[in-house]
């Protein structure tokens, strides 16, 4: 196994570093320390080809021009606060609305957009890099002065292994995730309607017009929705059921049924044979299928179109501040946040 680096750009006069994480299975995972982004993952089909299989780009520039958060970190609260208010302790906080009447993925120019000072490690079992920021108290609105770790790691079973670790000195909201955008297929033409989804979740949060949770929580049972069983995302694409039709597709947290039998999720594209298996720390996974992307965000020379990629952003539910039963997403002094979620890839 092996880390290496090479420089990959230069940012307000800083230079941007690319790491390249391989292991012995010929799977390699680049990432780098502008929003300690993932920017590729290359992994075998079955006829052993390697090729990428997340929306990204070998060129940094192509970053600067998006704002899709391609394999981004994002935080400090991932998703959407309502109306980018909340109060902790009866102390009221504003943040920037920089999502129409709300605040999303933590407000604008937040993790996704600054450079985080990187760490390579290489130890017996495993190779990675670990990104650190400072984010002082008032970033964005937020109270508390944070120190975050993401440590990106590669291992021999093919596991990329995503650990977060924080401590803030004020009470603060803190829910990050990575917005890997995955396409098994290999194809850059080709989009995720005819990938298979499998989701340990028998509940979906309802979302508004606006993209904000309303809070209830819905039975997946006869709506295309139902990922109990392997499903084709394209069920939910030409679907005329009112949550598919509001967003032309998914932009919506499943609720973890946290069983304790087998992965939180799984997503396979039987053509090249490649699965990933997700399993996480955290109560929900955001499934958003690129409903959004078009021809004016161009990656690696290619122009983007709707469904290119789909998410599965590990976090817990969106606006959990605002909902009872969403999870606790207050990070208070004296107490270590951790998260984890492992992406596992395998052929079927
Ligand atoms: C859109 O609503 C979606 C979000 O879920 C997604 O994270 C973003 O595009 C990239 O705002």
């Amino acid at each position: 196994m092996e880390v290496s680096k090479i420089e990959f750009g230069l940012f307000h006069n800083q230079t941007i570093w690319q790491y390249t994480l391989t292991n012995d299975n010929r799977m390699k995972l680049k990432v780098m320390n502008y929003g300690a982004t993932l920017t590729n993952i290359e992994a075998p089909d079955k006829q052993g080809n390697t090729t990428r299989v997340v929306i990204g780009s070998d060129h940094f520039h192509d970053y600067l021009q998006e704002d899709a958060y391609f394999g981004a970190t994002v935080g400090r609260v991932a998703g959407r606060i309502t109306a980018g208010r909340f109060s902790i302790d009866g102390t009221n906080y504003q943040l920037p609305l920089n999502d129409g009447k709300n605040t999303n993925h933590g407000g604008p120019d937040s993790f996704e957009h600054l450079i985080w000072d990187s760490h390579p490690f290489s130890k017996a079992d495993q190779v990675g890099v670990r990104f650190d920021l400072f984010s002082p108290n008032g970033t964005n609105g937020f109270p508390g002065n944070l120190n975050i770790s993401v440590f990106y790691s590669l291992n021999q079973k093919n596991e990329w292994h995503l650990h977060y670790e924080a401590t803030t000195d004020k009470p603060t909201l803190l829910n990050p995730t990575n917005h890997v955008y995955f396409n098994l297929a290999g194809d850059p033409d080709r989009t995720v309607d005819s990938h298979l989804l499998k989701l340990a979740s028998h509940r979906f949060g309802e979302i508004k017009k606006d993209g904000t949770p309303t809070g209830r929580l819905i039975d997946v049972a006869d709506t295309p929705f139902d990922f109990t069983k392997s499903a084709a995302l394209k069920q939910g694409f030409d679907s005329d059921y009112p949550q598919n039709k509001l967003v032309n597709g998914y932009d919506h947290p499943f609720f973890l049924d946290k069983s304790g039998e087998g992965p939180d999720a799984v997503l396979e594209e039987p053509l090249s044979g490649r699965q990933v298996s997700m399993t996480t720390t955290n109560n929900a996974v955001v499934v958003y299928s690129g409903n959004a992307l078009s021809s004016q965000i161009v990656m690696d020379g290619k122009p983007m179109k709707a469904h290119l990629g789909m998410t599965l952003e590990a976090q817990m539910m969106p606006d959990a501040i605002h909902h009872e039963g969403f999870g606790n997403i207050i990070l208070r002094p004296g107490v270590k946040y951790e998260a984890d979620t492992v992406y596992r890839f395998d052929l079927i």
